[in-house]
Formats: structure tokens, C-alpha cells, sequence
């Protein structure tokens, strides 16, 4: 009985030795390499999110190109490639460039509210397109 005691105590011990062991180990490793590893080795990733372009919805022989989803509030650029004018209307009034000359380009803030949105010429109402508002 007092034999098996003392057995299970000895391995017990042994057990909780080599836990000490292995856990001392690797912490005098790790503590031993990591004054050699120069400190400048952690590259910060560069920002690659940070301020994306903006969005450019295009018009084009009387057409509309470009961006199709923008975020919630995004301003974006309207660029009126064509000779006539052009505006970039909401059917539900949400957005509304006015008047683009040929040639010039309007900025234009995107609704808030996610949701895809029709959008015509007011000049040429034939010219139709939809935009996505998402985040
Ligand atoms: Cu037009």
C-alpha cells in the first residue's frame, strides 16, 4: 500500500518535473533566439485599404459606365466623357448631379441607405442604369 503511495508520488513528481522542464525550456529558447531576430522584422502591412480612388461612374456615348456598388455615403465622381450634357439622376431623388457639361465631371454623395437605385438622364431619359449601395 505504502509502496504504491510512494510510486504514484514518484511519478507524480516526475511528471510535474518534466512539466517545470517543459516549460522552462522553451521559455530559455525563446528568450535566447529572440535577441538575434532583428526587431524591424514585423513589416507593418502597408495600408492597402486605407483611401481607396474614388469611384468614377462614366458617361459615354450616351451611356452610363463605370461604378456599379459604392458604400453607404461614398462620394463618387461623375465624368461626363461625351460633348452634350448628361446629369446622373435618382428616380427616387436621392442623388442628382444637375447639368454636366461635355467634357466635365460633378461629385456626387451616394445615399446612406444600402439598396440598389435606379438612376436616369434627366436630359435624356432613355439613358438608364442602377447603382448598389452597400458597406
Ligand atoms: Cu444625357
Amino acid at each position: 500500500m505504502t509502496k504504491r503511495v510512494s510510486a504514484t508520488l514518484a511519478i507524480c513528481t516526475l511528471a510535474g518535473l518534466g512539466a517545470a522542464l517543459a516549460l522552462f525550456l522553451p521559455a530559455q529558447q525563446t528568450s535566447t533566439t529572440a535577441p538575434a531576430e532583428p526587431v524591424a522584422a514585423q513589416p507593418e502591412p502597408a495600408a492597402p485599404a486605407a483611401t481607396p480612388a474614388a469611384q468614377v461612374v462614366n458617361i459615354e456615348g450616351f451611356s452610363f459606365g463605370g461604378a456599379t456598388v459604392v458604400q453607404p455615403g461614398e462620394q463618387i465622381t461623375v465624368s461626363n466623357l461625351d460633348g452634350a450634357s448628361h446629369t446622373m439622376t435618382a428616380n427616387d431623388g436621392s442623388f442628382d448631379t444637375g447639368l454636366i457639361a461635355g467634357g466635365a465631371s460633378a461629385t456626387l454623395t451616394m445615399p446612406t441607405a444600402p439598396g440598389t437605385y435606379q438612376y436616369f438622364c434627366s436630359l435624356h431619359p432613355s439613358m438608364v442604369s442602377t447603382i448598389t449601395v452597400q458597406s
